[in-house]
């Protein structure tokens, strides 16, 4: 197990006006910062990020979508980090989200959902990595 995990406020919750209230939760949460900035990626940037999901029928539209304008991404620190910041921003799709859950809280739809959370430790590292370099990182 490690202690780190990888998100991104989505370029929707970053439209919404939603960055505070979401790094609130994230405080309240039990995470810390570990790296933070406002960014955007490029078209390439994000066919890169979800290269995993190049075969769904919804990669097209992720792309666009996590391309289309700023977002914050940050690397957080917890015990049990992946496991628990996953339970913190909830199901993919909001409407199947818990109560209190981030996305229940800010995301729009299944596509445009808030939040990114790392899925594994391994990709938290890879993640993390891809947006910050090492002196980026506290
Ligand atoms: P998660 O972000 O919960 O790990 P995922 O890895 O399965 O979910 O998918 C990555 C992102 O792709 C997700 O946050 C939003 C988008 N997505 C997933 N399923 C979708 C669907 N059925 N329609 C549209 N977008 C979808
Ligand atoms: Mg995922």
């Amino acid at each position: 197990m490690s202690n780190i995990t990888f998100t991104m406020i989505k370029p929707d919750a970053v439209a919404d006006g939603h960055i505070g209230a979401i790094l609130g939760k994230i405080a309240e949460g039990g995470f810390k910062i570990k790296a933070l900035k406002l960014t955007q990626l490029t078209v390439a940037d994000a066919k890169k990020f979800y290269e995993v999901h190049a075969e769904r029928p919804f990669y097209g539209e992720l792309v666009e979508f996590m391309s289309s304008g700023p977002i914050v991404a940050a690397v957080l620190e917890k015990a049990n980090a992946v496991e628990d910041f996953r339970t913190l921003i909830g199901a993919t799709n909001p409407a199947e989200a818990a109560e209190g859950t981030i996305r229940k809280m800010f995301a729009r739809s299944i596509g445009e959902n808030a939040v990114h959370g790392s899925d594994s430790d391994e990709n938290a590292l890879i993640e993390a990595q891809f947006h910050f370099s090492g002196r980026e990182i506290f």
